[in-house]
């Protein structure tokens, strides 16, 4: 008999066994009686016409099934790759929405664009076949870069989306935002770049998939964040496969950090070859591949501005974005860098006129989607690198003009002027908390040692607040028109009082398996070892969403605990059974069902026995069976925030900014397991400060190559690039969700990046330094410093 492990415990997690012992299963494992292998061939030009594809010589090379081709995709009448979510412009027009074929046709709009599949007995055959496509294209310019492609005379992506621009979004009152900066005493200005992403998740991806003439079925194995969606998203709208033939499996899934998270057209290919040639077939991304392939994050230019009073308080804050979206339009693509950015606009202050325009335009780069934060980062990359402008500008301690500005814990829930609408927080507490843990008050001696050695030291604050816990269906739009973003989960009680769980969610490094089983521990008073959580298979589990948006625990985690409750509650009837007693005296405490001020008392383990024993009661009293099923859509998002501060050392001989310090205080609500928040954490805040100091896409204007194609040209920050970091939580309860819980996957990648500038900028403003542009690498960092006047 184990024990319970409820919530606030921190076992370790459940799923590492398999994982530390080499026994996950994850696509590129599975092997299928009769499979076949497929290769991508995708574009070498950032943009061109394709005039002819000869696939004669392909054909005949040794172990060649098939080749597939955009004119087969058309032959067979399939749709286009949807895009979830639409945005419409300030009069409600909706978003120009091109087509974004499975197989290039006519033609490609980014290197990596799919323009045909080869399928052979072997993966070498078929890289061999590959080889031997020949396919004519026109080179035409491309284009790349958002600046460039808005500028008249530049490349034309799709010939009805006039200056590359399929949406020009705005959000927010625009007159009093006017009004209040003709009142300023000070306005502050920022041009600021957010640079371009590529997730690199451990395991790259991979797809297999199977048709059974005899039942008409397929089933999709693929490294997906939400194979419901897939389902739908494919089965429905790309191939025409009723819902009820088509199984998707998202087995073990190598991380994903949102690159996951869209249905991509490797898919929709890969399932429909399947019935074409009539055998199982699989393809594995190489790492390249990957690069040109799989969805990158952000890759803004911002121009801000902040007007304040003479005191320093907030009174407008104006933002225009050009957001770059790649050849086409991505399953959530263009929501990134407006719902999901304009609405956090308004940070953890009472700013009380925000406006802000983000135009979406096409370039000739990889589709841009959500990577982790998703929007959020940039926003408060923005905003808190403006309010350390601001404050340099009028003289006022960094620290300070936060506090002024900062929305008092006791005014929330606290209306934005944009949209969201803040629960609870308490921004100062995780300030002074951070203020405290950072120790910086001794921050001017460490300065000053690092001045002994010819050093630079800067610190850095960043104060943000998230929305997440993906979505409230009535925010979601298209998307949630189409099916809703709530969750679900299954409780399945077994004879004995083991329990299998079945959620929507989808475990690929967040630890589900071990919290969400914490939580059916602690509400059913079973032993932790004696839940079981199923995920990723729409064939084992009803309905799901996925993961993403750090939704997993404040949606999918909210649907297990109602349904949990109803398990509780058909338990109580069963015990009213048993024990003779009325249902409304008997309680449930510890695992035990008892009658209210006696000793009779049931275990849980002898309801569940007993609710599968016929005689008991009868079948038009009760029926037989102990399982639930339950959803859960929330009423609003709910709103982590947080408090980080980073400390650097600049050395000014090599431009390197090393991090020394980094301190974290955040409030996600409940925590479930600490270990695991704090390890979302760690992860979180490594990829932001990944951004700020190493990762950067670069591609080549002109012919549209990305020139940081492989990790010998992408910097990913290493173990030893990082400090210890200092995290610790500061908890404000949900009010919404049940249990109090509010998201923590993405806070940490929120939080960091302006962090780590700000401390960068800091280090370097004696020196007249008031930006500088993500990632600081030493050759950036050098040449400034080759600018600014170095004091001997
Ligand atoms: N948790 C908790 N207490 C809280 C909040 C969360 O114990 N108050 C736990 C949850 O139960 C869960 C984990 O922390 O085990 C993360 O929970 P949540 O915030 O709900 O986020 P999701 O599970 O929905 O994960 C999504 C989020 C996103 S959007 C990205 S991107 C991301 C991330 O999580 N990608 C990851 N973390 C990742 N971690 C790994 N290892 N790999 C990825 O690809």
């Amino acid at each position: 008999m184990g024990n319970v492990i409820g919530i606030g415990a921190a076992p370790k997690r459940k799923e590492d066994q398999r994982f530390l012992t080499g026994r996950g299963n994850y696509v590129s494992d599975i092997k299928r009686p009769g499979m076949t292998a497929g290769v991508f061939v995708r574009s070498p030009h950032g943009h061109a016409v394709i005039r002819g594809i000869d696939e004669s010589a392909a054909l005949a090379a040794p172990g060649v099934i098939a080749v597939l081709t955009g004119d087969d995709v058309k032959a067979d009448g399939l749709g286009s790759l949807p895009c979830g979510w639409g945005i419409s412009d300030a009069k409600g027009v909706p978003m120009k929405e091109p087509p974004f074929p499975m197989l290039a046709q006519g033609k490609v709009r980014f290197v990596g664009d799919m323009v045909a599949f080869v399928i052979a007995e072997t993966p070498e055959q078929a890289n061999a076949g590959a080889e031997l496509l020949k396919i004519d294209y026109e080179v035409l310019p491309s284009v790349v870069g958002v600046l460039e492609a808005v500028r008249p005379g530049a490349p034309q992506l799709f010939d009805d989306v006039p200056n590359n621009i399929c949406c020009d979004w705005e959000l927010g009152d625009k007159a009093a935002v006017e009004s209040a900066f003709r009142k300023a005493a000070h306005v502050a200005k920022l041009s600021l770049v957010n640079n371009r992403l590529i997730g690199n998740p451990m395991e790259p991806r991979a797809a297999i998939a199977e048709y059974e003439p005899g039942t008409d079925r397929f089933t999709l194995w693929t490294t997906s964040q939400f194979p419901h969606v897939v389902r739908f998203l494919m089965g429905a709208l790309v191939l025409n496969i009723p819902q009820h033939k088509l199984r998707v499996v998202a087995p073990d899934v190598g991380g994903g950090f949102g690159v996951k998270q869209f249905h991509y057209g490797e898919e929709a290919v890969i399932t429909w070859a399947a019935k074409r040639v009539k055998r199982p077939v699989k393809w594995v991304a190489s790492r390249s591949e990957g690069y040109v392939s799989d969805r990158h994050g952000r890759d803004h230019v911002t121009e801000a501005e902040l007007a304040l009073d003479e005191t320093g308080k907030f009174l407008a804050f104006r933002v225009k974005t050009l957001a770059n979206m790649g050849g086409y339009l991505s399953t959530f693509g263009p929501n990134i860098p407006t719902n999901l950015y304009g609405p956090l606009l308004g940070g953890v202050y009472t700013t009380p006129a925000i406006y802000c325009n983000v135009k979406v335009v096409f370039t000739n780069t990889v589709p841009v989607d959500a990577y982790r934060g998703a929007g959020r980062p940039e926003a408060t990359f923005v905003l808190e690198r403006i309010v350390d402008v601001a404050a340099s500008e009028m003289g006022i301690d960094r620290v300070e003009i936060r506090r002024r500005n900062m929305i008092p814990k006791e005014a929330y829930p606290y209306q934005t002027p944009v949209l969201v609408q803040y629960d609870s927080g308490d921004p100062m507490g995780c300030l002074d908390g951070a203020l405290a843990a950072a120790d910086v008050k001794n921050f001017g001696v460490r300065k000053a040692a690092s001045a002994s050695k010819g050093k630079f030291r800067g610190l850095g604050y960043s104060t943000y607040v998230e929305a997440c816990g993906l979505a409230p269906s009535r925010f979601a739009g298209r998307l949630g028109a189409r099916g809703g973003l709530y969750e679900s989960a299954t409780v399945r009680v077994h004879p004995t009082g083991q329990v299998t769980v079945m959620i929507g969610t989808h475990n690929h490094g967040q630890g589900h398996e071990t919290t969400f089983a914490q939580i059916v521990s602690d509400k059913l008073g079973v032993p932790f070892e004696n839940v079981d959580i199923v995920f990723g298979d729409t064939d084992r589990v009803q309905f799901g969403m996925g993961t993403y948006g750090s939704r997993s625990l404040v949606v999918g985690g909210a649907a297990l605990s109602k349904a949990t409750d109803k398990v509780i509650a058909k338990g109580k009837k069963i015990a009213s059974h048993l024990l003779e007693a009325a249902e409304v005296d008997i309680q449930f405490e510890s695992g035990k069902f008892s009658v209210a001020g006696t000793d009779r008392s049931k275990t849980f383990e002898e309801i569940a026995g007993a609710a599968y024993v016929p005689h008991n009661y009868p079948l038009e009293v009760l029926e037989p069976g102990l399982e639930e099923q339950a959803y859960y859509d929330p009423v609003n998002f709910t709103y982590p925030g947080g408090c980080h501060i980073a400390e650097v050392e600049v050395d000014p001989e090599t431009g390197t900014v090393t991090l020394i310090n980094y301190t974290a205080v955040d409030d996600v609500g409940t925590v479930i397991n600490p270990m695991i928040v704090e390890g979302q954490l760690h992860g979180g805040i490594v990829q932001g400060v990944g951004q700020a100091l190493f990762e950067n896409a670069v591609y080549d204007e002109g012919s549209g190559q990305l020139l940081s194609g492989s990790l010998m040209d992408y910097c990913m920050p290493r173990a030893d690039h990082l400090p210890m970091m200092k995290v610790a939580t500061h908890s404000t309860l949900c009010t919404h969700t049940p249990m109090g819980v509010k998201g923590c996957g993405e806070v940490g990648t929120i939080g960091s990046p302006a962090a780590v500038i700000n401390a960068v900028v800091d280090a370097l403003s004696h020196l007249g330094v008031t930006h500088v542009d993500m990632p600081a690498t030493p050759n950036r960092i050098w040449r400034l410093l080759q600018n600014a006047s170095l004091p001997v």
